[in-house]
């Protein structure tokens, strides 16, 4: 079997999403997702220019091999435009083999370690009754577990928190602000208030965004003790790996990380010493299933669970690559799903199905994801940037 085309197709079913399509020689398609919110286009060149021409004539069968000369013959290692295409390669060869094979990819994985997949849902509200309607209506939509995430009293436009304007995306990046002191004055009291309003079941998360240092984050962790997250997200910008030892030893508040990460040298010191509870890479910016599989292996040794990133920024393609990881590893945690516009699922009709909020990836061969290009060409790709956020005097901080 032989590669003899591979194509890149942009498109924004509402927002953009890069999806790379491999042909072979037999007929079997397969498809990857090389989705880099805010930098597709430079994603869509390392594919097109760089790695295209390599893979013509080559067998996709080998997965493996095909990974490790994308990564080391680059000679350039590492970093999230590189690692995204590698990705979309890695998930394009896995989708042709289990079609090949007339499995859905996650019997070439190990076979399911469990029925269905639990996924935490996203709420947020600019003010606590905002936010009571928000969590209501996820649990409506059957989410098991909730991420909580509000406004700050005196800031105007917060990240997560959904506002009249959405900052998320926009043609020149939307400012918005910040100030660390408010936040950790503010965010004890609303889990106060959802423990009361919700009781004390609920798996409840809340995702920081990297905007605090260590001894900020320690401080949140042990504030929150008394509601029982089931995990903090991003306390802090973790390239700082050494931090966490000062956040670990004051807290313990389960520790989430890992959404910018791309490779599992960014994971050493952290998965090594225990310093975090849960990994959090996507399919899509770690290279693929192959190297996600082996840091879910080495996080087991340690009892750290998976919690595959799932934002709508990750393509469907990438979701379904996820979901089959998650029925088959045993050290699988939770599953974020951020969900789609009806659009979105019309691009990619997918056989992975999200019911009472439980993911299964389906029983079609391959990931079981297919792509309307007709339907994808009538949405062609927009410039987008995710915002920045600036403190009051104007710095710029992490967002
Ligand atoms: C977030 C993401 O899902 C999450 O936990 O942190 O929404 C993230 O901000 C986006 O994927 C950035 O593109
Ligand atoms: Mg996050």
């Amino acid at each position: 079997m032989k590669i003899v085309d591979a194509r890149v197709v942009l498109t924004s079913p509402g927002r953009n999403f890069v999806t790379l399509r491999i042909e072979t020689d037999e007929g079997v398609t397969g498809l990857g997702d090389a989705t880099l919110n805010g930098r597709e286009l430079a994603v869509a060149a390392y594919l097109r220019d760089h790695v295209v021409p390599l893979l013509l004539g080559t067998d996709p069968h080998r997965i493996e091999d095909t990974w490790q000369s994308l990564y080391r013959g680059a000679y350039w290692r590492r970093g999230p435009v590189t690692m995204a295409a590698i990705a979309a390669v890695d998930v394009a060869l896995w989708d042709i083999k289990a079609k090949v094979a007339g499995l859905p990819l996650y019997q070439l994985l190990g076979g399911a370690s469990r029925e269905r997949v639990r996924t935490y849902g996203h709420a947020s509200g600019a003010d606590l009754p905002e936010l009571f309607d928000s969590i209501r209506a996820r649990l409506a939509q059957g989410y098991p577990a909730i991420r909580v995430q509000t406004g700050v009293p005196g800031l105007k436009l917060v990240y997560g928190v959904r506002h009249a304007q959405d900052s998320s995306q926009s043609a020149r990046p939307v400012v918005e602000d910040w100030d660390t002191g408010a936040y950790l004055r503010n965010l004890p009291r609303v889990f106060d208030a959802v423990r009361q309003e919700f009781g004390p079941d609920l798996p409840l998360l809340h995702d920081a965004h990297h905007r605090l240092t260590p001894i900020q984050a320690a401080r949140l962790g042990k504030d929150l003790e008394p509601y029982d997250l089931f995990w903090l997200e991003d306390c802090t910008p973790a390239e700082n790996q050494d931090g966490l030892r000062l956040v670990r030893s004051h807290t313990t508040t389960p520790l989430a990380i890992g959404e910018v990460f791309n490779t599992v040298y960014d994971y050493q010191t952290l998965v090594s010493e225990q310093l975090i509870d849960y990994v959090r890479s996507a399919v899509t910016h770690f290279g693929g299933v192959s190297p996600l599989r082996k840091l879910f292996d080495f996080a087991a040794q340690h009892q750290i669970k998976s919690a595959i990133h799932g934002p709508e920024d990750i393509s469907p393609v990438g979701m379904a690559a996820a979901i089959h990881l998650d029925l088959a590893i045993h050290n699988f945690g939770i599953q974020e799903y951020a969900g789609y516009t009806d659009l979105t699922h019309a691009v990619f009709p997918h056989a992975f199905t999200f019911t009472d909020g439980y993911l299964h990836p389906g029983e079609a061969p391959g990931i079981g994801v297919e792509l309307d290009e007709e339907l994808a060409g009538a949405h062609p790709y927009e410039q987008a940037y995710l915002p920045v956020n600036r403190l009051q005097d104007g710095t710029v901080h992490d967002w």
